[in-house]
């Protein structure tokens, strides 16, 4: 849909569909509503002390915060924080959980909670555990816990695993993987692998290195922003402000997302209060509406017409690129039938978003997760960076690839070796550091070590944050899957549900430590535009409680695997010393050994592309053609549900709703969605009353590995075929279908069939 075309926006076509519960505008009141109610609140100073604090924003890896301070990015600009930081911030300064929340309930008992009813227990404020037979968590001394520990990693290498989430910082990150590698075990499952898995794969074959090409200096310099599969309205509120700038510079926003996401099309920031946060400012000049799993048709086809319409860059392409050859004789041998009919859109807008790409001068193309969870979504990333390479949009300063990544320090997990890829520089410096060679193993990525333990293959795991259980698919698996490993150790601030369903067979053990902003101890961390922030060692607001470091925990646990030589482990519970391993391990981090005397926060070298020259062996970006996938759904057949029900087979999309963290439920509508509670499916009104479905009807949806009853039909702004649904609850009823390439499940396309509550189960 063109926006430019329409002049009205309250009549934008666009949101036609729209229920009446949802606003016309993102962002805007709500998120000052929420400010002064969190700020002005008995908690209120606590947060404006944390806010204010120099540490790193502890929510999403467009980062901010760190030694600037708690409200100015990279760029020295002000007003830079956003609302999802102080619910980041609000979640962690809530009260202990009361000791009787342990001893009064059994754990069947506490399995009942809700993700949402689980976060607001409060902080986790000492260690314990669940003993084999015991029905409920018991308190547990640290000397315990390290025997047991020491005993459960005491196996065969292959035999123990870890996982871990980007919410931990770069020295408990190193730490980990040293640790484990140090045991010969490549075990290294992590967050990643359920989400910019794929961008890395791509990106590293591609230009030889798996991170964004774009600083934020950059962005501000380009004239186009293509996003694709990405809810920054939602995810990375900062980004707004990105695109709100560049439209006033005249610059385009090409959206591609199969939902019409209203912050995407109208969004009041704060950070500009006059022009923007009561009247909204547009976002979207063009807004394509895939079928979900469709991205690489949509970028075949915008390459196809130019192609046809000469508008190569082929010189670029001669000097800079390989395999591009290929990449447009496949193009050009797919019909438009073929394209058209595998995305759903239509040539015409096809040709727009072309016309706008190549008629700009810069072009950025973002994506997050519509991309990368999809079973071809390696593909999907080659298909967005062939179309940069094509339009000479790489390796030059305001133009680029810029995969916009999760959590916190999700890269910098990556950055430090957390990944059973480890790259050949950072081995064979490990290897110089330890003084031997290290044999490791193919090792568990998530969906790996899932299936390893279901197979009775993995006796010990540690999870540094996180929530393993509820982020995978098919959460009986999951369960059942953990429940065959002897000892699961969690270090967690929080209680989730994890804690509660992901117990170990002999042991569970989960110990509270600092979130980022209190560690005694300085930490660092990095955002997804590889800049690394520091912050400050602080203070927690949990008196007389039990809390450890992650380092201080690591460093214990690793003293007593593996003694004092030829690492002195004890030594590295001063951080400063694992950063200055870092520097010497680490590609691009040399600077880190510096920052603790100059503070000097630093982009990683290496990484920020300006000249169309990439470390590849060839120093050329290295292109690959994209076959388009088959999406066909399976038949109501397939689901066994019988012909008399009238019902839809959709592609669900699970998804974040406006106020969760992950698997961590804060609010339990999403207002700019216009649905009421979790347990709703949005869907186009047309596939609705296909299966006799009126609005707010009860209906079940059905997946391959389950089902979710009582669900209410929300009408919404999504294309026919599709449907959202929100994760983690949604992934009860779905198996895993993963991207061979890069282990990633398809969570943006999951076959499920919709029809009307049975009258008996109302
Ligand atoms: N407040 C908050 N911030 C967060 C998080 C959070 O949970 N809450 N999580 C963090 C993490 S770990 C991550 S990974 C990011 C996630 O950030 P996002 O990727 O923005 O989050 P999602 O809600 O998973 O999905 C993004 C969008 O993909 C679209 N989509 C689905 N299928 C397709 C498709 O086939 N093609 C296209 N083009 N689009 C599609 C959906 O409609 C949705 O708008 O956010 C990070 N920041
Ligand atoms: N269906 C579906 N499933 C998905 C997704 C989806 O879009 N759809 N998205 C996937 C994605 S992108 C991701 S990244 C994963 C997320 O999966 P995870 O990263 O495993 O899960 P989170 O919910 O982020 O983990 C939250 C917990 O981390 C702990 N925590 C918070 N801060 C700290 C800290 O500083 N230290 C420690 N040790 N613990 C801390 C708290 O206990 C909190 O409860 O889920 C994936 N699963
Ligand atoms: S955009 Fe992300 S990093 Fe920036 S303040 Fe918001 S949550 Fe924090
Ligand atoms: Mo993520």
């Amino acid at each position: 849909m063109d926006l430019d075309q329409t002049t009205d926006n309250q009549s934008n076509p666009l949101l036609e569909d729209k229920n009446d519960a949802t606003p016309n505008i993102g962002g805007s009141l709500p998120i000052i509503e929420y400010w002064a109610k969190h700020t002005l609140s008995p908690e209120g100073a606590k947060l404006w002390q944390t806010l204010l604090h120099k540490s790193a924003c502890l929510s999403c890896a467009w980062g901010t915060g760190g030694q600037k301070g708690g409200f100015t990015n990279e760029n020295g600009e002000k007003l830079q924080r956003c609302m999802k930081s102080v619910e980041a911030i609000s979640a962690e300064i809530k009260p202990p959980v009361p000791v009787s929340i342990f001893t009064e309930n059994t754990i069947e008992q506490l399995q009942k909670l809700t993700s949402y009813e689980a976060d607001r227990l409060g902080r986790l404020s000492f260690p314990m555990i669940l003993r084999e037979g015991q029905s409920h968590y018991d308190r547990i001394s640290w000397q315990e816990i390290y025997n047991i520990a020491t005993d459960a990693f005491q196996k065969q290498p292959e035999r123990v695993a870890s996982y871990s989430s980007g919410r931990s910082s770069n020295e408990a990150a190193y730490l980990l993987q040293l640790m484990m590698r140090v045991l010969g075990s490549n075990n290294l499952a992590d967050c990643s692998d359920l989400c910019h898995a794929p961008s890395t794969t791509a990106l590293k074959q591609m230009f030889g290195f798996g991170t964004s090409m774009v600083s934020l200096e950059n962005l501000e310099k380009s004239d186009c922003v293509v996003l694709i599969g990405s809810n920054p309205a939602y995810n990375h509120p900062r980004l707004m402000n990105e695109l709100i700038k560049l439209r006033d510079r005249g610059g385009k926003v090409i959206v591609i997302n199969p939902i019409v996401e209203i912050g995407l099309v109208k969004f009041g920031s704060p950070a500009f209060p006059i022009k923007s946060l009561l009247t909204g400012s547009d976002i979207a000049n063009l807004y394509l509406q895939p079928i979900p799993g469709s991205d690489v048709a949509l970028f075949v086809g915008i390459q196809k017409y130019l192609i046809e319409q000469g508008l190569v860059k082929t010189a670029y392409l001669q000097a800079h690129t390989e395999g591009w050859e290929a990449v447009l004789e496949s193009a050009t041998s797919t019909s438009w039938e073929t394209i058209t009919n595998t995305c759903g859109v239509t040539k015409s807008e096809i040709e727009s978003a072309a016309k706008v790409i190549s008629s700009s001068q810069l072009v950025v193309f973002g994506w997050a997760m519509g991309v990368t969870q999809q079973a071809n979504s390696v593909d999907n990333v080659f298909s967005i960076a062939n179309t940069a390479l094509i339009t000479g949009n790489a390796g030059k300063a305001g133009a680029g690839t810029m995969p916009i990544r999760g959590h916190s320090n999700v890269q910098g997990f990556g950055s430090m070796g957390v990944t059973i890829h480890l790259k050949k520089e950072i081995k064979t410096a490990l290897e110089k550091l330890l003084g031997r060679s290290l044999e490791l193993a193919s090792g568990y990525d998530t969906r790996k070590l899932i299936e390893a333990a279901d197979a009775g293959k993995v006796d010990t795991l540690i999870c540094l944050g996180g929530n393993l259980f509820s982020a995978n698919p098919d959460s009986t698996q999951a369960k059942r899957a953990l429940a065959k490993i002897d000892t699961v150790i969690y270090l967690a601030t929080k209680p989730n549900l994890g804690h509660f369903h992901g117990l170990g067979k002999k042991n569970t053990i989960v110990i509270p430590v600092f979130a980022r902003f209190e560690n005694p101890h300085k930490t660092t961390s990095e955002s997804g535009n590889n800049f690394v922030r520091l912050s400050d060692e602080g203070t927690t607001h949990l008196k007389d409680a039990d809390l450890i470091s992650e380092v201080e925990f690591l460093t214990q646990l690793a003293h007593r695997l593996h003694g004092v030589s030829p690492i002195n482990w004890l030594k590295l519970q001063n951080p400063q010393y694992v950063r200055q391993l870092i520097a010497q391990t680490i590609p691009g981090y040399e600077k880190i050994a510096q920052i603790d005397a100059t503070k000097e926060e630093f982009t990683i070298s290496g990484r920020i592309f300006t000249e169309p020259k990439f470390p590849t062996p060839s120093g050329k970006a290295i292109m690959f053609a994209t076959p388009l996938p088959d999406l066909t759904l399976p038949t109501q057949e397939d689901f066994g549900v019988s012909e008399s029900v009238p019902n839809v087979v959709i592609a669900l999309i699970t998804a974040r709703s406006y106020s969760q963290h992950n698997t961590v439920v804060y609010k339990l509508h999403d207002q700019y969605r216009g649905m009421p509670h979790r347990n709703c499916i949005l869907m186009n009104h047309k596939d609705a009353e296909k299966a006799n479905l009126e609005s707010r009807a009860l209906v079940t949806v059905q997946g391959d590995a389950g089902k979710l009853e009582n669900v209410e039909v929300i009408y919404g702004s999504v294309r026919q075929g599709a449907a959202l649904m929100f994760y983690p609850e949604a992934n009860a009823i779905f198996k895993a279908r993963i991207d061979v390439r890069s282990g990633t499940p398809a969570f943006k396309r999951v076959p499920a069939i919709v029809y009307a509550q049975p009258i008996s189960t109302l």
